[in-house]
């Protein structure tokens, strides 16, 4: 009879034994792994197997042992969830390959329960939002994740979290590559001049519920640039090379969490500061267009308490800018 308890089992250890491979990073006797994840030395073979002919790349050193040299750049739950190095974002997490919008799922998966901190994530979006009402272009080779929030937040501080989204891309992409990443406000990242990543945050009402914070990120990966609209940029084209999903999936919930915990203690100023370090419109004028109304000013700052961006006019008066869209001018 089929024995679909031991399939569990062994799948259940495959993924043990991947997170111990992700965690060490580096070779391990096979008595050391057989008894971290307490699966018998003489059938260690099976396991590791089953992980090779999942695309991981296993070495082995008959001194040293095994060891995990790389995984494959595939949106999996398994690898997803046994690298992840968070408390909170993504102790629940959805994977689709295709979906219409990961913020769209995530907001029905929270109608159900679903707990803060739990994340939708697609390989391809069909109906991929931007803000008011645009269109975020979503094919395969980039990533898009939803993450559900719940913080203490009314609209008016609603921008501070899209400016935790694209500074959470762009510490990612700072750890990991030498490029000139940088943040537009509130919600975009920019490689050079060109956009590679958009940010939607949302406020929810869930019935008798407190509100929901839903925060949605598009990064163009390993997108081919015929699939995007101009002024895009591509990771892969930009580095001339395949970059692994995954990795940067990790490092940038990781890197929401760390932001999160600090919105959460308050400590605006420190990532406004932050921001700053990657913004380049300081002193800059700009032109922010909302429906039909058309500012002109110069940037002078940023809200710490909202991440709202305050402007001089021409006429020497602050003003302060909720959103829009921003044009710089020079
Ligand atoms: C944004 O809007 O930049 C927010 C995009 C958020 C997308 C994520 S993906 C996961 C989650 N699920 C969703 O449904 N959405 C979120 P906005 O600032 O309004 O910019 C939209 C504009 O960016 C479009 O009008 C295009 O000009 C441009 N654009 C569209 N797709 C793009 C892409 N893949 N790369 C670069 N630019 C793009």
């Amino acid at each position: 009879m089929f024995d679909l308890h031991k399939k569990e089992k062994d799948i259940q250890k495959v993924e043990e034994l991947l997170k111990f491979f992700l965690f060490k990073k580096d070779y391990s006797l096979g008595e050391v792994i057989s008894k971290r994840v307490s699966f018998p030395i003489d059938k260690l073979d099976f396991l590791i197997n089953k992980l090779q002919k999942q695309g991981y790349d296993i070495s082995f050193n008959p001194h040293l042992g095994f060891r995990l040299e790389s995984i494959p750049d595939k949106l999996d739950v398994g690898l997803i969830r046994a690298g992840l190095d968070t408390k909170k974002i993504g102790k629940e997490i959805y994977v689709f390959d295709t979906i219409n919008s990961t913020n769209d799922a995530i907001f029905n998966i929270a109608l159900k329960g679903a707990k803060e901190g739990s994340v939708v994530i697609a390989a391809r979006q069909t109906k991929g939002r931007g803000r008011q009402g645009r269109t975020w272009i979503s094919p395969k080779g980039g990533i898009y994740l939803s993450i559900l929030l719940v913080p203490d937040i009314d609209f008016e501080r609603i921008t501070i979290f899209n400016i935790i989204g694209a500074l959470a891309v762009a510490e990612t992409l700072n750890k990991f590559f030498n490029i000139d990443v940088s943040i537009k406000w509130p919600n975009d990242v920019y490689l050079k001049d060109k956009k590679l990543c958009g940010v939607l945050a949302e406020i929810k009402k869930i019935h008798k519920k407190k509100d929901v914070l839903i925060l949605g990120i598009g990064i163009n990966i390993n997108s081919s640039l015929d699939m995007l609209p101009e002024q895009s940029a591509s990771l892969k084209v930009c580095m001339n090379r395949q970059v692994n999903k995954v990795l940067i999936l990790w490092e940038v919930l990781k890197q929401i969490e760390t932001y999160y915990n600090l919105y959460k203690n308050r400590e605006f100023s420190y990532i406004l500061g932050k921001w700053k370090s990657y913004s380049f419109m300081l002193g800059h004028q700009i032109e922010i267009t909302e429906g039909k109304s058309v500012l002109e000013g110069y940037v002078i700052n940023i809200d710490p308490s909202n991440g709202n961006l305050i402007i001089r006019l021409d006429s020497g008066l602050e003003k302060v800018v909720t959103g829009g869209c921003m044009k710089i001018l020079k």
